[in-house]
């Protein structure tokens, strides 16, 4: 009896599974770069519930998928390979819900899982030509009773993401997480990030100097103004460090300046490997030139002798290695969302 209606419930798969594997897709891999784009307490979580809940989805059509999938003339290579890069996808991002960055020598589950979504976009414009028939979305997939199943759907997506919620916080490996999904680690463990393929230039602390503005400043300078910033850096791989900093805010080195100009827009701040970030001007007073951290200089890795501290901002804003802080006549809004290097 049971068995029958699950059969019953499957055979329906066909179109609307297949466009809903199209919408979940496409809004996964979306959702990823606003969840990384992110800070704020509230569209953190907002965009980490709704990614999880897309990407989570996948996992609900599976049966029916598999039906679909069943009744074709044959199986291709490219679409198990399609099923497989997947499901690899998946699974990477459960890991870093669940254990967080640690895991893995070399490659962080994060790493894993947007190469992964990379591979998934190449096979599925494959799978998505080769499969194509012609009105794939129609107007009747919005009438009422399509409309509770699809609601039917969105539940199981829903109680699939709390359940992995729930083994996380049962299980102890996913309590402290910020809103934005990153797990907690101690000051003192900050690892050497690299944002894409930057290099880490070795400087020397003693004769160094960043120009900002029209000032060129030594790091004693910068050490002697600066004052204590406690800051959180949430890093995109997923984890994050709460921190007092020493710097010195940008406003206090550039205000004048910034006043008098007519036609700067943003401030650029650019490392001395060409790694830059705009902000806009009125960020001026909540950016940091920092010379310390917990007291101590700056390690080789993680930015010395002077990085870029903006509490609010995920990591990749925060630029290390600083060579020069000036106006810019570019506003912010203008840059790629992520750095290209
Ligand atoms: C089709 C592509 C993608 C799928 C199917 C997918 C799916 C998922 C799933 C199922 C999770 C676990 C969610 C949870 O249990 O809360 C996850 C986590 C995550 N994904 Fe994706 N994802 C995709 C692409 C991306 C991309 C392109 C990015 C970033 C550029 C990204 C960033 C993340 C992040 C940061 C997390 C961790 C969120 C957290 O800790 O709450 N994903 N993804
Ligand atoms: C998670 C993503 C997907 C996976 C893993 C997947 C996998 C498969 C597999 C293994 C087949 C059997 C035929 C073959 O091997 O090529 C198939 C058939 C099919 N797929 Fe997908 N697919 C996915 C998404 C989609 C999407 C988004 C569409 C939207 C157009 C689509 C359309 C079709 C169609 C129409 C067939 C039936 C072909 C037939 O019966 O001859 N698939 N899919
Ligand atoms: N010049 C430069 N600055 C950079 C990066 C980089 O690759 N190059 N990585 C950014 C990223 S992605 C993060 S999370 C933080 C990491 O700082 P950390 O090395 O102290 O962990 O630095 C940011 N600043
Ligand atoms: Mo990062």
């Amino acid at each position: 009896m049971a068995l029958t209606r699950v059969s019953r419930v499957l055979r329906r798969a066909g179109r609307r599974t297949n466009l809903g594997l199209l919408l979940l897709l496409v809004g996964s891999f979306a959702t990823g770069w606003v969840a990384f784009a992110t800070a704020g307490p509230v569209s953190a979580r907002v965009a980490a519930v709704a990614h999880g809940v897309l990407g989570l989805g996948l996992v609900v059509l599976t049966p029916w998928k598999v039906v679909v999938a069943r009744r074709a003339p044959r199986l291709t290579p490219a679409s198990l390979g399609l099923a497989a890069v997947v499901v690899v996808c998946l699974v990477a991002g459960v890991v870093e819900v669940l254990v967080g960055p640690g895991v893995g020598a070399g490659l962080t589950p994060i790493q894993v899982h947007v190469g992964a979504a990379f591979v998934i976009v190449a096979f599925l414009v494959e799978h998505v030509s080769r499969h194509w028939r012609p009105r794939l979305a129609r107007k009747g997939d919005l009438s009422r009773r399509r409309l509770l199943r699809t609601a039917a759907f969105g539940a199981g997506a829903g109680v699939t993401f709390l359940a992995v919620e729930g083994v996380g916080r049962v299980g102890g490996t996913a309590v402290a997480r910020a809103a934005t999904g990153s797990h907690p680690i101690p000051a003192a463990d900050i690892p050497a990030t690299t944002w894409l393929l930057d290099r880490v230039p070795t400087l020397d602390r003693a004769t160094f100097r960043v120009q900002v503005g029209p000032a060129s400043l030594s790091v004693a300078d910068l050490d002697a103004r600066g004052r204590a910033v406690p800051a959180r850096l949430d890093c995109t791989t997923g984890w994050y460090a709460d921190a007092v900093w020493t710097g010195v805010p940008l406003d206090e080195l550039l205000g004048v300046e910034a006043d008098a100009s007519t036609d700067a827009r943003s401030v650029r701040v650019t490392s001395v490997t060409g790694y830059h970030r705009h902000f806009p001007l009125d960020a001026l007073p909540r950016l940091f030139l920092a010379t310390r951290v917990e007291g101590s200089p700056l390690a080789t890795g993680t930015g010395a002798p002077v990085r870029l501290v903006a509490p609010g901002h995920r990591g990749f804003w925060w630029v290390k290695w600083v060579a020069s802080v000036e106006l810019s006549a570019y506003p912010a809004s203008v840059q790629l969302p992520f750095p290209p290097q």
